[in-house]
C-alpha cells in the first residue's frame, strides 16, 4: 500500500515542491486548492493529471471541506501549508490573515481529531514568530532557535504563532503526531512576486532586457550609451535594505517537513542555514549578473515598501534538526542568488514579455 499524503497549500510555492518530492518518495499525494476565478495552479500544473496525484476543491476556512477530504483519504500525512503569507499585506488585512493562518490550522487540528485514525501532522511554523527577539553565542553573536522567545511584530506572525502554540496544544492534549517546523525565509525561482527576494530577480532580468536593447540602439559615444542608461534603465523600488534574513532554497525546506514526519515522536524543529544576509547584500549579489559597476543609482528606496513594525535580524541555529533528523541545507545563499536571477532571466528571453512592475 502507498503512503497517503495531503497537502493544505499545495499551489503555493513550498506545496508545489513537497508533492513534488513525496510523488518521488512514492506516496499518494492529494492536493488541497481553494477555489478561485482565475487559475491559482501555475507551480503544480506539471502535477495535475500524473498517476497518483489528486487535486481536491478545498479552503481552510471551511472545516465541512478540509474534514470531509481528510475523512475520504484518510491519509497517513497532512501537512499544512496553506496561510496568508505575506508579512506586509498581514498589516493591511489583519482579519483574513488571522483567519486563514491562525483558525485554518485549527479547523485541520479540529478535524484530525475527530478522525478514527489520525494522521501525522507537520505546521509550517515561522521565524518571524520571534520577531525582534534573539539569543546571544560565547561571542555575543545574535542567533534564533527553539529556546529563544518569541515577540511576533505582525499580525501575520501572531497568527503563526497562535497556530504554533495551537499544534503543540493539540500534541499534549490530544496526544497527536504533530510537529511544527520553524522555518526561516526559503526562497526559489517557484517565490511570489511580491516577496523581495523574487522582486529583486525579476528585476534584474528586466534590466538586463534593457541593455541589450539599449546595446542595439547604435549609441557610438560611450558616455552618451551611459548617460541613456543611467537615465532610462528601470529603477528598483525597495523599502528597508537593511533587515537581515536568513535565506535558504525551498527544496531544502520541505525535505525538511517530511523527515519531521519520518520522527517516532512528534517534536519543534528550527529550519534555517546559519548565515544571515541584508536586504542589501540580496541586491549586491543580484546586480553581479549584469555587467555595470554602480548600482546604487538604479535603486530607489520607497517609503510605501516599509512595514509598521519590522523584523530587523534573524539567524538560525538549525542545530537540532542536524543531530535529530539528519538534515542540513545543501543550497548556498550565492547559488540560491544565482538560480533565481537564471530563472526569472531566461523566462524573460522566453516569454518575451516584460516581467518587471514596481
Ligand atoms: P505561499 O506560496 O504563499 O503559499 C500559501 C498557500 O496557502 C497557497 O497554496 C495558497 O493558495 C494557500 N492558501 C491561502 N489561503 C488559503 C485558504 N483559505 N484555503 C486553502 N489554501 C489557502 O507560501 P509558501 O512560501 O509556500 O509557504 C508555505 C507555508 O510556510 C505558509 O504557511 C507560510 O506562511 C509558511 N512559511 C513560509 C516561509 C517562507 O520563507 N517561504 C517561512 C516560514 C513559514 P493560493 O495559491 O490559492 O493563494
Ligand atoms: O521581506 C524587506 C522587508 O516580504 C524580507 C514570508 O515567507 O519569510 C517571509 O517574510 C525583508 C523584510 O519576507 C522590500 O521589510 C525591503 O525585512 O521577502 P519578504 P518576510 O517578511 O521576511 C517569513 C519567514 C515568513 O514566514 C513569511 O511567510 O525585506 N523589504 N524592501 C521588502 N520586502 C518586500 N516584500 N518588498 C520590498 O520591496
Amino acid at each position: 500500500m502507498k503512503e497517503k499524503a495531503i497537502i493544505f497549500g499545495v499551489t503555493g510555492q513550498d506545496g508545489s515542491y513537497l508533492a513534488e518530492l513525496l510523488l518521488e518518495k512514492g506516496y499518494y499525494v492529494v492536493g488541497v486548492a481553494r477555489r478561485v476565478s482565475t487559475s491559482n495552479t501555475s507551480r503544480i500544473d506539471h502535477l495535475i493529471g500524473k498517476e497518483f496525484f489528486v487535486l481536491e476543491s478545498g479552503d481552510v476556512l471551511d472545516f465541512s471541506s478540509v474534514y470531509n477530504i481528510m475523512w475520504k483519504h484518510h491519509a497517513d500525512e497532512v501537512y499544512n501549508l496553506a496561510a496568508q503569507s505575506h508579512v506586509g499585506v498581514s498589516f493591511e488585512q489583519p482579519s483574513v490573515t488571522w483567519d486563514i493562518t491562525a483558525k485554518g490550522c485549527l479547523n485541520i487540528l479540529e478535524g484530525i481529531v475527530k478522525l478514527s485514525k489520525t494522521p501525522r501532522f507537520y505546521q509550517a511554523s515561522s521565524s518571524e514568530m520571534f520577531g525582534d527577539s534573539f539569543s546571544l553565542d560565547d561571542n555575543q553573536n545574535a542567533f534564533q532557535n527553539e529556546s529563544t522567545m518569541f515577540n511576533p511584530q505582525s499580525p501575520y506572525a501572531i497568527a503563526k504563532l497562535a497556530a504554533h502554540k495551537m499544534t503543540e496544544l493539540y500534541r499534549k492534549i490530544h496526544g497527536l503526531h504533530a510537529s511544527c517546523g520553524i522555518l526561516f525565509n526559503h526562497e526559489s525561482e517557484r517565490r511570489g512576486e511580491n516577496f523581495v527576494t523574487r522582486k529583486i530577480s525579476k528585476y534584474i532580468a528586466s534590466f538586463r532586457e534593457f541593455l541589450d536593447v539599449a546595446m542595439h540602439l547604435n549609441i557610438e559615444d560611450p558616455n552618451l550609451l551611459s548617460n541613456y542608461i543611467s537615465s532610462a534603465a528601470p529603477k528598483l523600488h525597495l523599502g528597508n535594505l537593511e533587515a537581515c534574513r536568513d535565506w535558504g532554497h525551498a527544496k531544502d525546506y520541505v525535505r525538511a517537513m517530511w523527515m519531521m514526519l519520518q520522527m517516532e515522536k512528534p517534536d519543534t524543529y528550527v529550519i534555517a542555514t546559519g548565515q544571515t544576509h541584508s536586504v542589501q547584500d540580496f541586491v549586491e549579489e543580484a546586480f553581479k549578473h549584469l555587467d555595470i559597476g554602480n548600482y546604487a543609482s538604479f535603486i530607489r528606496i520607497d517609503e510605501k515598501q516599509f512595514r509598521p513594525s519590522e523584523v530587523p535580524y534573524l539567524k538560525g541555529d538549525y542545530s537540532k534538526a542536524k543531530e535529530k533528523l539528519g538534515w542540513i541545507p545543501e543550497i548556498s545563499f550565492e547559488d540560491l542568488v544565482s538560480t533565481m536571477v537564471k530563472y526569472d532571466i531566461e523566462r524573460l528571453t522566453n516569454d518575451k514579455q516584460p516581467t518587471y512592475s514596481v
